[in-house]
């Protein structure tokens, strides 16, 4: 359970629009999580509830952005904290030097950046709010590159509707993390692609050399390691066909919006 003001408002906006299912959706205890029945909730709850956001947020909404003061004193690194491949290996010895980032599928101009490239152009600095799911929040000042820069840059393809972001790092059965988001959040003005947080460079615990930023969804939504954005039409041919590792994995929703 998240202690957010703004979720919580949510949740009473959308007791009156959603039935007994979406509520106890809505609850969203870490221990329901793990119980078979309540995946299937949310796969039937999350599509009500991404349209029910739209419509009290307006897709360009901003999430709150906070002040140097209010930065976490420390942010904790979750999920995998090292690729620990060989080929990661190698980047770090290189000090990132051979880093891409590799931006293609439905665009009209595939493009491939390295991490000095990205970072000659605009970024933006922004103070924010990371929630996980497991329970713990933090601020943190993130610095990066604007993808909408990128998407004017490669020009999608009109059929292209979602980004795919795949990672670096793999579990322990070899399966690679990967995220994804709807393409008009990729031209959010918060969704960035990070290479610093708090004034450093992105550490490797928190996605070195660099990692997604989409500021109003929740901390599984936050790729990092990026290696490669995949625009496509549809997410059902990409690894389980969820749309992410822990959509896949565990049935997290897909939108996870906050
Ligand atoms: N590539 C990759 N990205 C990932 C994860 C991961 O395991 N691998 N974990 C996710 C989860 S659950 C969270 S909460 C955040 C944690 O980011 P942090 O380690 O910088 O705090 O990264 C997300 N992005
Ligand atoms: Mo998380």
């Amino acid at each position: 359970m998240i202690p957010h003001e703004r979720a919580m408002e949510r949740r009473q906006f959308l007791k009156g629009t959603l039935g007994v299912a979406g509520l106890v959706a809505l609850a969203g205890c870490d221990n329901l999580t793990q119980s078979s029945w309540f995946p299937s909730l949310l796969s039937q709850t999350e599509k009500v509830t991404g349209r029910v956001q739209r419509a009290i947020t307006p897709a360009n909404a901003l999430a709150k952005e906070y002040g140097e003061d209010d930065i976490s004193k420390v942010f904790p690194a979750n999920g995998n904290t090292d690729p620990g491949t060989e080929a990661y290996a190698e980047h770090l010895a290189n000090n990132f030097s051979e880093w891409t980032v590799e931006v293609g599928g439905l665009v009209q101009t595939p493009m491939s950046w390295s991490l000095a490239a990205l970072k000659e152009l605009p970024s933006r600095t922004q103070i924010t709010r990371h929630d996980c799911v497991e329970g713990w929040s933090a601020i943190g000042k993130w610095t990066g590159v604007p993808l909408g820069d990128l998407m004017h840059k490669v020009q999608p393809l009109p059929h292209a509707k979602f980004a795919v972001f795949h990672c670096a790092d793999v579990d322990e059965d070899g399966v690679p993390y990967y995220e994804s988001m709807a393409l008009v959040d990729c031209y959010h003005p918060q969704t960035i692609m990070a290479y610093e947080l708090n004034g450093t460079p992105l550490d490797i615990p928190h996605g070195a050399p660099i990692r997604l930023r989409f500021e109003r969804q929740l901390g599984y939504k936050q790729a990092k390691y990026v290696t490669k954005i995949e625009l496509v039409e549809t997410l059902s041919g990409i690894a389980g066909g969820k749309g992410g590792y822990w959509e896949d994995d565990q049935g997290y929703e897909w939108y996870a919006g906050i």
